[in-house]
């Protein structure tokens, strides 16, 4: 049997503080934070999903695995593109921008298979010298169920994307951000009605991301965005 290619995801770094119940004297200690959805989404397409620790040198652990799933979360920080903060919704986490971009340079080195997911997306996109939209309050359905579906958005035929999604699909959507300035070598190939990047994909490297959250919805465990990580993964390992 072919082993399950291994699939590094991407968290968020807390204190022992912000976990509700936690005993006080653990309160200063790092906790790391990955969403279950997204392992499950990997899960249910047969790869084998691993978390990548904030403490690893990615340049180390990269090679090592057969693809990438980079996860929501938090805005990054404007000034890595430039810019100062004109919100405070999220604030920025910069120990995990320094990491991801770690990440997305070696995975890249590697011509490692990467799916980014909302705040991936983002990342992917500011990584490669783009540019974000800081408040784009249209798009930020968080207080409706998160499978909620908002708004349509429309593929470019002869794209990854529209390859693997077709013509067109309605999307739930929980980001507040969007991309302005597109990134060096990355292509827009989806957007919502109103025109805003839904997704983006790399012109010769095997990296794919979207804006809405896929591992959310009911759909997930026939979610393509997962397919096509798998079965790229599957082909390097
Ligand atoms: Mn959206």
């Amino acid at each position: 049997m072919t082993p399950q290619p291994l699939i590094g995801i991407t968290g968020r770094r807390k204190r022992g503080d912000q976990l509700v119940g936690n005993l006080n004297i653990l309160a200063d200690f790092p906790v790391d934070v990955y969403y279950a959805d997204y392992g499950q989404g990997v899960l249910e397409a047969g790869g084998l999903p691993v978390h990548i620790p904030f403490d690893v040198d990615p340049a180390e652990l990269i090679p090592r695995l057969d693809g990438v799933v980079l996860t929501g979360g938090a805005d990054i920080d404007p000034r890595r593109y430039g810019q100062e903060s004109l919100t405070n919704a999220f604030p920025p986490e910069p120990l995990r921008d320094q990491h991801e971009c770690a990440v997305l340079d070696a995975a890249y080195a590697n011509g490692t298979p990467v799916a980014g997911i909302c705040r991936g997306l983002q990342i992917v996109n500011v990584h490669a010298g783009g540019t974000l939209y800081q408040d784009v309050p249209s798009h930020a359905g968080f207080d409706e169920p998160v499978a909620t579906e908002w708004h349509q958005v429309a593929f470019d035929s002869d794209t990854i994307l529209g390859g693997i999604y077709g013509h067109g699909r309605s999307v739930n959507s929980l980001h507040h951000q969007t991309v302005d300035k597109v990134g060096d070598k990355l292509q827009v190939t989806a957007r919502s009605d109103d025109g805003s990047v839904e997704g983006l994909e790399h012109e010769n490297l095997p990296v794919i991301a979207v804006q809405w959250h896929p591992e959310m919805l009911p759909s997930r465990a026939d979610d393509p965005l997962f397919a096509w990580l798998i079965a790229e993964a599957s082909t390097r390992h």
